[in-house]
């Protein structure tokens, strides 16, 4: 069982593209803190909610093991880590709840300006550079094509160029990285922004009236910003 609060606990990313818009849509939702000295956990003021400050990467793994009760990620990190976990036969440990409107970006490959997109013909056999491969792996595997999957944590535009692959599967907004390596996108694997995560399980104790009345803000902001 889920260790027992009385009050919520809510992971965002520390330092990074989402960390601004989710502290700004939590004020907005009416939360206000008081920051701990090492701003890793702001004590909810307003609310019983606290926040926890992380690695957006560890976001999944808090809530999976109950550390926090919902956390503030990307689709796209949430599901690669609902993949990795399905395929090592892990029960799924957390669902979206909502998508949150900011941090929209896709999973696309990217492949050199002078190619024709012919996936079924001209992936099978090249080495896809990816941080995300177990996405990439099911999109491979639900088309029954057989390629080289190079993982890469960072920097994933400049394998072609180095060598080390012979196209990408990355994150775009602009498309101003892939241009600027001489690749273009040409299919979406996900659309992502950031959403609300929460476990697969509704909580048993007050912790599920906060969520409540979070939830219904949130929805109230977002109504109001679409
Ligand atoms: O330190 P920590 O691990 O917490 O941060 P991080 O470096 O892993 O994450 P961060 O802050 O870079 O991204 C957090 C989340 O923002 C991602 O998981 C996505 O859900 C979302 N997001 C939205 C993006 C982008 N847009 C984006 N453009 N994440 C990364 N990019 C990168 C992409 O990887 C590529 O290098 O930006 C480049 C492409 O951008 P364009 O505009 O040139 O196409
Ligand atoms: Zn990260």
């Amino acid at each position: 069982a889920p260790n027992e609060r009385d009050r919520l606990r809510i992971a965002i990313q520390k330092s990074g593209r989402l960390s601004e818009p989710a502290l700004a849509l939590l004020a907005a939702a009416g939360l206000s803190w008081q920051e701990s000295r090492d701003k890793q956990f702001y004590y909810g003021e307003s609310l019983p909610i606290d926040l926890l400050l992380v690695r957006d990467d560890d976001i999944p793994g808090l809530i999976a093991d109950g550390v926090c009760d919902l956390g503030m990620v990307g689709r796209n990190v949430l599901i690669e880590q609902q993949y990795e976990r399905e395929s090592r036969g892990q029960p799924r440990p957390f669902r979206e709840l909502r998508g949150l409107g900011f941090g929209r970006c896709r999973l696309m490959f990217g492949i050199p300006e002078a190619w024709d997109w012919q996936p079924e013909v001209q992936l099978p056999g090249k080495r896809i550079a990816t941080s995300y491969p177990a996405l990439l792996g099911r999109w491979l595997q639900q088309r029954g094509i057989d390629a080289t999957v190079v993982l890469m944590s960072g920097s994933v535009e400049l394998a072609p160029r180095l060598g080390q692959a012979d196209l990408v599967c990355d994150l775009v907004s602009s498309g101003g990285t892939l241009s600027a390596n001489q690749l273009k996108p040409v299919e979406v694997v996900l659309d992502s922004e950031a959403v609300l995560a929460g476990p697969t399980e509704s909580f048993a104790d007050v912790r599920a009236g906060i969520a409540e009345l979070l939830l219904r803000r949130l929805d109230g902001v977002m109504k109001i910003r679409d």
